[in-house]
């Protein structure tokens, strides 16, 4: 049975750690896609971990992950408050889906409190920086378990 987890991540987070360490930490992608994989690893879950700038493909990555993937991770970015046609993917996907924030969003504009994302996510982490991927990767891990809750 696939314990494929897609991870994917929206525009700019390719800057982690370069700028803004204020508001997003010092941590870069690559640092919480290792810590992810080392994790994946005893959770023995597989990952695909992927960032774009490009809505479409966030999309199409999204498509990719029917049927194949067993629970999906996102951080939308910036398209979390814009993007209907990344909520309209998601809601063509049946897995678990838990949408992450590096920062605690409702402590910032009030742009970033409404989410299309989270119309469909089965939970929401922010605020709690790179880890906030270990505790969504453990939450899928749980999820998929028989009889989980
Ligand atoms: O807190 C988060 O994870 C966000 O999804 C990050 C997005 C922001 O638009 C959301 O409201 C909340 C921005 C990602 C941009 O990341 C940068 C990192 C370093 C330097 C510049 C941008």
């Amino acid at each position: 049975m696939s314990r494929l987890v897609y991870v994917l991540n929206g525009p700019n987070l390719n800057l982690l750690g370069k700028r803004q360490p204020e508001i997003y930490g010092r941590e870069t992608l690559a640092d919480i896609e290792k810590a992810c994989r080392l994790l994946a690893g005893e959770l023995k879950l597989d990952l695909e971990f992927h960032q774009s700038n490009r809505e479409y493909e966030i999309i199409d990555w999204i498509h990719e992950a029917r049927g194949r993937a067993v629970g999906l991770i996102i951080n939308p970015a910036a398209f979390t408050h814009t993007s209907v046609a990344i909520l309209d993917a998601l809601n063509a996907y049946d897995g678990p889906v838990i949408e992450v924030h590096l920062s605690n969003v409702h402590k910032r504009e009030a742009f970033r409190h409404h989410s299309y994302v989270s119309l469909r996510a089965d939970g929401v982490i922010a605020g709690f920086g790179g880890q906030g991927y270990e505790l969504a990767l453990r939450r899928i891990a749980r999820l998929i378990e028989p009889k989980a809750a």
